[in-house]
């Protein structure tokens, strides 16, 4: 495979569709952090999207397939809708109600391991208000983190908000619980209609931008404060032979003091993020992988429409 093509899975099976076989596409939509990117992964069965404990983990709008033999979902994982002042903020955040106004169904997710807050309500009540039509569904992620009875309340105040939507489905992204019942959920909203893609395909994503999430996840993992948000990655070389993949990344940051703080002392911090981004990428890709990085300062990137745009972090 090429670094241009799309992922595919292992699986060369192709589904026999019966006549009534649906297909669409699925926007993952709410406040960064809820847990969006987690659950695309869970139910295409690979990491497509990366994951972080940090908000803002997501840029870009990200493709992710499911396909079984009554429907194909393609789920289009979003930056969270938030507020900053940056350039990049703001266009994570069109981003994001880009991919709802051209989805079939919108899926709205909130995190009840934490409070319902004024803006993940404001979220709740801009989707609610029949501005965008397609039909929508509340997920409540993270009840693994909850007592079962603090659920109800939630539940109720989530319908409040949004009376009209198709279903109200509590979940754990990351246990998997009830996972299936939402993707079921998802599949009687969608439209009649054949498969898009091939069963095989999972995302559209090429080897040569997954590689370069993968570094930014460690980046993300590795740094604290403002660093991350201010820290980019860009491939500047990526060559396929039999003896595995051969990449080298360049790691944006965005003041001259975070690059000795992303090196670390004696490059340890460097050595950490290529060693645990090597390894994810080696797993994902199925070969040896070679990975060279570098930190280069570029101040204000993330306030720089044309740089931006380079990055393909352009709205
Ligand atoms: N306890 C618990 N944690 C979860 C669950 N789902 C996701 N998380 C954690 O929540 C954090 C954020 O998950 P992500 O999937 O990156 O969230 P996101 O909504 O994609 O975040 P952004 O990309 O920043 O918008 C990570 O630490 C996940 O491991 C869940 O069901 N239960
Ligand atoms: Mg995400």
């Amino acid at each position: 495979m090429s670094d241009s093509e799309s992922m595919t899975g292992s699986s060369t099976e192709s589904t026999t569709e019966p006549a009534d076989y649906r297909c669409g596409t699925v926007a993952l939509l709410g406040r960064p952090n809820v847990g969006k990117s987690t659950l695309m992964n869970r139910i295409v069965g690979a990491k497509v999207a990366i994951v972080t404990p940090k908000p803002q983990t997501t840029r870009h709008r990200i493709l992710g397939i499911h396909t079984d033999d009554v429907c194909q979902i393609a789920f289009v994982d979003t930056p969270g809708i938030h507020r900053g002042d940056k350039q990049l903020n703001h266009n994570m955040v069109r981003i994001a109600y880009a991919a709802a106004e051209e989805a079939d169904v919108l899926v709205i997710m909130q995190d009840v391991s934490r409070s319902l807050d004024r803006p993940t309500r404001a979220l709740i009540e801009r989707f609610a208000d029949g501005r965008l039509q397609q039909p929508r569904l509340h997920v409540l992620n993270k009840v693994d983190g909850i007592a079962r009875a603090s659920l109800l309340p939630r539940l109720a105040e989530t319908q409040r908000l949004d009376p009209d939507a198709a279903a109200y489905i509590p979940i754990s992204a990351r246990k998997g619980e009830q996972v299936d019942a939402f993707v079921q959920a998802v599949a009687r909203q969608l439209p009649q209609g054949p498969a898009i893609y091939d069963a095989e395909w999972y995302t559209d994503q090429s080897q040569r931008q997954l590689a370069a999430e993968y570094v930014r996840e460690q980046v993300f993992l590795a740094m604290q404060q403002e660093i991350p948000f201010q820290t980019a990655v860009e491939i500047e070389a990526f060559a396929e032979d039999e003896a595995g993949i051969s990449i080298e990344a360049m790691i944006l940051v965005g003041s001259e003091r975070h690059k000795p703080m992303l090196i670390g002392k004696g490059g340890e911090r460097m050595k950490k993020i290529g060693t645990m981004a090597r390894k994810g990428l080696k797993e994902l890709f199925g070969c040896p992988v070679d990975l060279r990085l570098w930190v280069k300062v570029q101040p204000d990137w993330f306030d720089n429409p044309g740089r931006l745009q380079d990055l393909g972090l352009g709205a």
